[in-house]
């Protein structure tokens, strides 16, 4: 039985190709800077918006013709609709998945209910997984969807909320280690506030804390090594999330002891809500060696929310694989394309066409990444750039040899600074257009 008859298994015909349904830039086994184009790029589909995306928005229903839905949200509707998910995946030739317990399974009528369901569906998952080899990039939790959540979850004014998210989270953890997942994500949901005069902000980052020390201390005890991955944002849907940006994030994890447990998952649409670029928010995130993985997707520049668009632009995507290449690589992250179809591409093969032009773009940042840094393009302004640093009185200041008043004594006798270099953004960004 196949869900999707017409679209044969997706392949690399190269840059020369017409047929939209074959890779152009995206060949798996193609070394690009001593490793291959699978293993640099690890991408992954995201669960919730490409199998439970209905193309709703706050102006209308659904959209999306899903031949496979029979129109419940039962358990047997979950086990199928994994079956049609793992067919596309593997046609794709996408590598991962990612998915949130309510995305898989459907919500019970008591905990104990939602339980069992998801372990029903996880049956089938790890099925799929062992007949296709793709694996779970990460596993997660919504608490965010059902009005028990509308307060928050861990940061909810009410405890027994924060007690069922733990429950929940403890199962999506449980299950994420029986799929050996690669990394567990917490997205803050609705945690954050609207309200200053109904909110007791420091008592509720208090309870965001203790509720990720608990995950740590479940995380250790049940033995999941994957990474712990936080993912800011700074608004939507509340109007102060409470993990803003990676440093408004760092900032947190330092305060309350986690900055050793956890590291980012950056999201691009996530990085401009924040009034940043997706190069600053990964520049800050791997400085710290605090990147992890990415959510790889695009916002609208003319709306001002979480369009979560497929990504396209190779610009940002070479930024993107400059600041990867640049550490190294992602290690057990990936980039997921956490993203949807339009409302007005509703047939089940525009599923096709968005991730093709998702893992084509990201190969081609890959690829210009690559030669950007193989030609030292920016390495050499960069180091030139710092020189003074590099010996004399600025290698002394890094050393701890300087005080204010031994610079005063060495300014008043030098007179004045040397000359400025010039920042020459001009040229670099030409020379970055060379490459694309
Ligand atoms: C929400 C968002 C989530 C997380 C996982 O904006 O990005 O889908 O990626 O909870
Ligand atoms: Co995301």
């Amino acid at each position: 039985m196949s869900y999707f008859p017409d679209v044969p298994k997706i392949v690399y015909e190269g840059p020369t190709s017409q047929n939209p349904l074959a890779f152009r830039h995206y060949n798996p086994d193609e070394i690009v800077a001593g490793r291959s184009m699978k293993d640099h790029l690890r991408f992954a589909v995201a669960y919730w918006h490409t199998f439970r995306g209905t193309g709703s928005d706050p102006f209308g229903p659904g959209t999306m013709l899903r031949p496979w839905e029979d129109g419940t949200d039962s358990v047997a509707m979950a086990q199928k609709r994994v079956r049609v998910a793992f067919e596309f995946i593997e046609k794709l030739g996408c590598p991962f998945y990612c998915f949130h317990d309510r995305d898989v399974a459907p919500e019970g009528k008591t905990l104990a209910e939602s339980h069992q369901n998801l372990d029903a569906v996880v049956r089938v998952l790890k099925e799929e997984q062992q007949r296709t080899g793709i694996r779970l990039l990460w596993g997660t939790a919504n608490l965010f969807s059902h009005p028990r959540f509308l307060h928050g979850a861990s940061t909810s004014c009410n405890a027994d909320v924060f007690a069922y998210a733990a429950a929940q989270v403890q199962k999506a953890l449980e299950v994420t280690l029986e799929l050996d997942g690669a990394n567990y994500v917490f997205w803050g949901g609705r945690e954050g506030y609207v309200n200053p005069y109904n909110t007791d902000l420091r008592r509720e980052l208090d309870h965001l804390a203790k509720f990720l020390h608990m995950a740590v201390d479940h995380k250790k005890k049940i033995g999941f090594t994957g990474t712990f991955l936080i993912e800011p944002k700074p608004h939507e849907p509340t109007s102060h999330q409470y993990d803003f940006d990676c440093a408004n994030a760092m900032a947190f994890l330092r305060t309350y002891g986690l900055e050793k447990e956890f590291r980012f998952n950056v999201e691009t649409n996530h990085a401009t809500l924040a009034k940043h670029t997706m190069m600053h928010e990964l520049l800050y995130a791997s400085g710290y060696g605090m990147l992890g993985s990415i959510d790889a997707n695009r916002g609208d520049p003319l709306l001002g929310w979480d369009t979560d668009q497929f990504p396209t632009d190779l610009y940002t995507a070479a930024q993107v694989m400059l600041v990867v290449l640049g550490q190294g690589g992602l290690g057990a992250g990936g980039l997921n394309f956490d993203a949807k179809v339009r409302r007005e591409s509703f047939e089940p093969i525009d599923l096709f066409y968005a991730h093709i032009g998702g893992m084509d773009a990201f190969a081609q940042g890959l690829k210009i990444a690559a030669a950007i840094r193989q030609d030292g393009a920016l390495t050499e302004f960069l180091q030139q750039r710092y020189a003074s640093w590099d010996n004399g009185i600025g290698a002394e200041i890094e050393a701890g040899k300087h005080s204010f008043e031994t610079l005063t004594a060495y300014m008043l006798q030098k007179g004045n600074p040397a000359p400025n270099p010039s920042g020459r953004q001009e040229m670099l960004e030409n020379i970055i257009n060379r490459y694309l």
